[in-house]
């Protein structure tokens, strides 16, 4: 049996204290101020995909870790793993039709004994599912033929169904439409079709839904892609209705691209509704977060902690998730892992004085600009992430505990070495 407490070695309390002491005092903190900053750390919570609980792969090959989930059940269960040794994530995000939930009371109540809800759910037109009468090989939404595109709005339908029975309210589309060669689409007609879809697919969610459309710039689709970028989604959106909101994917940008900035207008038009956390270096590369580039992801947690305080930002509330598969690592602790980076990078955003940052930006200086947000970069903020962790009963070190505890081990005790699961 898997042990559900996490006992800090009094040691490495000791260290802990001593190093949270010595951070407060450094930032010159009161201590309610100082607590403060650990609270809004402790809130940030990020969804786990029930697709991330695998090995993944490349087409080129795939060497799984054992001890897989098979199920909907088991892959809940690794989230519980990672729920109580971070306590950073409170939800699950489903994949249908892969976790199509055989006993729905059961599987609530799962969630519930290991304190989780479900997070969005996601439609998959990007496949062919066994029995499908037609196939996606040339698009869903987008498609040319009226009974694929409406089998594709009736799949998402059915995602919806799902989805209320789980109590979830998001449904999160990203479509692989797209070309491969130049004139295989008409551009126009196939952004046209796939409005028409997408709205027919926005009246049938219920009035406290949302919709989060996501865009990708390459891959399946090498030439062009239907929804390429976050200005298309954005007016997919705009056609749809309020509670249809732009989802920024980490990977899904080209090289160098400013994320951050577009993360700034988007909350400036009150359009920025999900974030798919990962690493990435060309595109799509499902790395740890913040594997690469940290300092990309404090700029763009500084982005969305000045909009959340900034009173003439109205955007709804942001739905995080990581969205990375793991061929090297395993993926319980390489999402434990993205769960630290990411809080980190968030704590550090905390730190920036915003108001200096203001009057620095009014004046033009930009040393100081810099300057103040690589004050608050370079903090070594792993005292507050680790203490808004054990303030919840969390791990001190998650990773030492869950190597420690040889959860994988047993893992692969229960359910073999050799099991593939369902996802990406
Ligand atoms: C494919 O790029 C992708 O990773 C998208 O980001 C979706 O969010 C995910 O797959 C699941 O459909
Ligand atoms: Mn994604």
């Amino acid at each position: 049996m898997i042990s559900e407490v996490n006992e800090v070695s009094p040691v490495e309390h000791k260290k802990h204290v001593a190093g949270l002491e010595f951070l407060k005092n450094a930032l010159e903190l009161s201590d309610q101020n100082f607590s403060n900053l650990v609270s809004a750390v402790q809130a940030l919570q990020v969804a786990i995909p029930s697709w991330a609980l695998g090995t993944g792969g490349t087409r080129f090959g795939r060497f799984p870790e054992g001890g897989e989930p098979r199920s909907l059940e088991e892959k809940i269960e690794d989230v519980g793993i990672i729920r109580n040794l971070t306590r950073a994530t409170n939800s699950v995000s489903l994949h249908i039709p892969w976790d199509i939930p055989k006993d729905v009371a059961a599987i609530q109540q799962m969630l519930h004994a290991r304190g989780l809800v479900i997070d969005s759910v996601n439609s998959n037109t990007f496949q062919d599912q066994a029995g499908q009468p037609l196939s996606y090989k040339f698009g869903s939404l987008c498609h040319t033929s009226d009974p694929v595109r409406n089998q594709a709005i009736q799949h998402n339908i059915e995602v919806i169904e799902h989805g209320k029975s789980l109590g979830s309210k998001v449904l999160t589309v990203w479509l692989a439409d797209g070309s491969n060669f130049p004139g295989q689409h008409n551009f126009r007609r196939a952004f046209a079709r796939t409005q028409k879809s997408l709205e027919q697919i926005y009246k049938a969610m219920p009035a406290d839904w949302t919709m989060l459309v996501e865009y990708k710039p390459y891959e399946p689709s090498f030439y062009s892609m239907v929804i390429p970028d976050w200005g298309t989604s954005h007016e997919l959106c705009k056609g749809c209705g309020d509670r249809a909101h732009v989802l920024v994917d980490l990977g899904h940008h080209l090289p160098n691209t400013n994320i951050e900035q577009i993360v700034a207008r988007l909350l400036h038009i009150g359009r920025l509704g999900g974030f798919h956390f990962n690493g990435s270096q060309y595109g799509d590369d499902d790395l740890t977060t913040g594997a690469i580039k940290p300092f990309q992801l404090f700029l763009i947690f500084h982005e969305l902690a000045t909009g959340a305080s900034d009173t003439l930002v109205k955007n709804p509330p942001v739905a995080y998730m990581i969205d990375a598969s793991h061929n090297l690592k395993d993926p319980i602790e390489d999402l434990m892992i993205s769960l630290e980076n990411i809080r980190t990078a968030y704590a550090k955003a905390l730190l920036v004085d915003i108001r200096a940052l203001e009057q620095a930006q009014h004046d033009n200086d930009v040393v100081a600009c810099e300057q103040i947000l690589q004050r608050a970069f370079q903090t070594d903020v792993r005292p507050i992430v680790a203490e808004a962790r054990i303030r919840e009963g969390g791990a001190l070190n998650p990773l030492e505990s869950f190597r420690s505890k040889r959860i994988r081990t047993e893992l692969i005790a229960k359910r073999g070495r050799k099991t593939i699961a369902t996802g990406l």
